[in-house]
């Protein structure tokens, strides 16, 4: 793919870039995105039944299970180019500040560090009473099925359900990550935007204050937008190969 030489003189003169990940930067290690139609996991799923706190009131159970059939699947799934390209790109440029939406460790397996991870991560469930964490046992059990239901393992210190360490709606998300996303939207001079819808908030809004602070703003998603006509450059595209070719002769300090 031909990258625009204004874009490699953009990214020659940057001195911190902002790199903001959803499911579709996962989409192609063959985990499921949430709003692509026919493939998206709420498509098939209704998300007020599985992620929001009073589901997992409502149904401990079905909500667990359909976190650990998630789990099972991101713990088999593999790094794919696109989160490489996003280590190497780290490499490269002077700062990088990699803020994601996903809950899989699909980004530190490929070796970026640190991930800051806005919205929890299956590998840290906690208690939903005493919020004490909970540590997996480190055997991988099968993959359950879809929609099967698995009862909730109980809280060592109180017994209660224990939960799983991803941020639902109407839930806060983790002050520390959320803190350091907004503080880079603000400081960075490139806005790099890969695989999300942009409708989720407050992370969609971190677009917004990174354009509204002079960043150069750049999509990635092989699908439309409301930031198409609105990013300075817009590249329709999966992230595994866009993201490469993005990333490749890119030397930079
Ligand atoms: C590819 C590709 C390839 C495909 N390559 N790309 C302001 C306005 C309106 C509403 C709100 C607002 N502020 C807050 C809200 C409410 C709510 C919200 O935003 N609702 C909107 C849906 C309208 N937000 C919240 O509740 C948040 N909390 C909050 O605001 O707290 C304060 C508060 C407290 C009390 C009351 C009110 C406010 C929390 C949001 C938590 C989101 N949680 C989920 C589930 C997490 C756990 C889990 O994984 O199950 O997070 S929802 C789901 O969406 C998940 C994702 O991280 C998130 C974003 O989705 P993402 O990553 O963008 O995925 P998709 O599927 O939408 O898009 C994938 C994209 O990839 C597509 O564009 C494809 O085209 C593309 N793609 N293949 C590149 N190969
Ligand atoms: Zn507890």
């Amino acid at each position: 793919m031909a990258i625009p030489h204004r874009l490699v003189e953009v990214r020659m003169s940057a001195q911190h870039v902002m790199v903001l990940t959803g499911a579709g930067v996962s989409a192609e290690s063959g985990l499921p995105t949430f709003r692509d139609p026919l493939t998206g996991l709420w498509e098939r799923f209704n998300p007020q039944e599985l992620a929001t706190p009073d589901a997992f009131r409502d149904d401990p159970s079905l909500v667990w299970g359909w976190y650990e059939w998630r789990r099972m699947k991101a713990l088999r799934a593999l790094p794919n180019p696109a989160h490489e390209a996003i280590r190497s790109l780290q490499e490269k440029v002077r700062r990088l500040t990699l803020v994601t939406q996903n809950v899989d460790d699909l980004h530190e397996r490929a070796g970026s560090s640190p991930v800051h991870h806005l919205h929890g991560t299956l590998a840290h469930p906690y208690c939903s009473r005493c919020g004490a964490p909970y540590s997996f046992p480190p055997e991988i059990p099968e993959e359950p099925e879809e929609g099967r239901r698995v009862a909730p393992p109980p809280c060592a210190e109180c017994a209660a359900h224990v939960r799983p360490g991803v941020v639902w709606f109407g839930e806060s998300l983790p002050e520390r990550e959320w803190d350091i996303a907004e503080r880079a939207a603000q400081d960075c001079d490139v806005f790099l935007c890969v695989g999300t819808s942009s409708v989720v908030y407050p992370a969609a809004s971190l677009i917004e204050h990174a354009a509204a602070n002079g960043a150069v703003t750049i999509q990635v998603n092989p699908n439309s937008t409301s930031w198409d006509d609105r990013v300075s450059h817009d590249f329709r595209g999966p992230a595994g190969v866009v993201l490469p070719a993005l990333v490749a002769g890119c030397s930079l300090r």
